[in-house]
Parts: structure tokens; sequence; C-alpha cells
């Protein structure tokens, strides 16, 4: 068993770590269908969590466990050890709750986050994705995002600070990985609908400055007039 009795706290500090999660899907060549394919089943597919360019994660995540969709047969699949993945066959997308254990040490609770599972090619003109769809080119869709240590125990701080670094992404052109342009131009999608939420609101606030501004000024005017 490992010791969870050093808990003292490390003030004042916070830990990042990188990781990505995800998915890459693979429409099924009816040509070579695996054995014992389901008749309506359309795509290969793998969701996983793991480390940045395959850096070990193991030393802050223990377990992860993946709960899918009701239409699969015990959807609440754990990975107690590390390729933290679930790989399956099926023919629609949906929502994958994944929630991250992290090993003792830590005294931290689980974390949960959300993979909305993708298998259709969604970036790109009619021709580019009929191309995509054509030539059967995987799917993916991965988030890079950072799990924080706030204030990590003394025990947790010492396997943090000795293990493994806040890598990040290569952004190299051509790296194969989880970053290709196409899950790129998807968060630059996210990031301008993002954009131009904060955008609104920008104009909401400046309108209902401007309101306040020209009451104050009728104010202004109408006591000067006494
Ligand atoms: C949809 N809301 O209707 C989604 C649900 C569920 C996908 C998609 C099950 C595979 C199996 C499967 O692919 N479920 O039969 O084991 O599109």
């Amino acid at each position: 068993m490992p010791s969870i009795s050093n808990t003292k706290r490390v003030k004042g500090v916070s830990i990042f770590r990188p990781f990505v999660y995800g998915s890459i899907a693979t429409p099924v060549n009816p040509d070579r269908k695996p054995p014992n394919l389901p008749p309506d089943h359309t795509h290969q597919w793998t969701v996983s969590v793991k480390g940045v360019d395959g850096a070990d994660i193991s030393h802050f995540i223990k377990k992860v466990q993946f709960k899918l969709h009701d239409t699969y047969a015990n959807p609440l699949r754990t990975c107690e050890s590390p390729p933290f993945e679930v790989s399956e066959t099926g023919w629609g997308e949906f929502e994958i709750v994944i929630k991250i254990w992290f090993v003792p040490e830590s005294g931290e609770k689980p974390q949960s986050c959300f993979h909305f599972l993708k298998l259709h090619p969604y970036v790109g003109d009619k021709a580019e994705l009929e191309l995509a769809r054509q030539q059967r080119r995987p799917v993916l869709s991965y988030v890079y995002d950072e799990l924080a240590f706030n204030e990590p125990t003394e025990a947790m701080y010492d396997i943090l600070t000795s293990k493994g670094s806040a890598r990040l992404p290569s952004r190299a052109r051509g790296a194969r990985g989880e970053f290709t342009e196409e899950s790129e131009a998807m968060e630059l999608d996210r990031l301008n609908a993002g954009i131009q939420i904060v955008r609104e609101h920008i104009d909401k606030a400046r309108e209902s400055l401007v309101a306040k501004e020209k009451a104050v000024a009728e104010l202004k005017a109408e006591r000067e007039k006494k």
C-alpha cells in the first residue's frame, strides 16, 4: 500500500501537468470487416487519456473510467493501468464521460471531463469532406488540457517534480500525432465561436453603457436648466 500519511500541503504552489484526451475513429472497410462485427456497426474507434507525445502520466493518474452510451454492453469501462483507453465499434456519435482518479499520494478527488465521440469528418468544404469519406480517413478529435495540482501534498510535490515534465505538444509541421491540421482547424472554429460570444457581450455592455451615459447627460442637462 502506498503511504498516504504525508498529507501536509505545499503552500502557494500550483503544478500543472499536460495531458490529452479524445478519440480516433476509422470507417470500417466493407471488404475487410473484422469478424463478429454487428452489421450496423460502421466505425472502429478508440477513446483515450494519454500524455503529450506519449509521455508517461501514470505517476499522477491512477485509474480512468469511460462511460459509454447505454446502447453498449457494460457501458462503464475502467482502466486500472495505462494505456487508459477503450476501443470499440459502433454506428453513432455520443458523449463519453471520462473520470480520472489520481494516485493516492495526491489526496485529490477524481475529476471528470467530457468528450464527444466524433465519427464523421466535419472540417472542410463539401468536396473535401466527400474525399475524406471516400478515402476512409481516420477522424481525430483530441483536446489538449492541463491538470492543476494546487497546493499539492508534499508526497505529490515530490512525485510531480521528480518525474515527468510540463511538456507541450510538438507543433512541428507534418508532425504525426493527435494535433493534425484538422483538429487544429476544429479548435480554431471553437475559439472563433467563443470570440463571437465575447464580442456579443462587449456590444451589449457598450450599448448599456451608452444608454446610461445618455441618461446621466439628460439628468445633468435638466438639473442645469433649474
Ligand atoms: C445517436 N445519440 O442516436 C446518438 C447515440 C449511440 C451509438 C449513438 C452502439 C453500438 C452497439 C452505438 O454505436 N451507439 O450496438 O453496441 O446517434
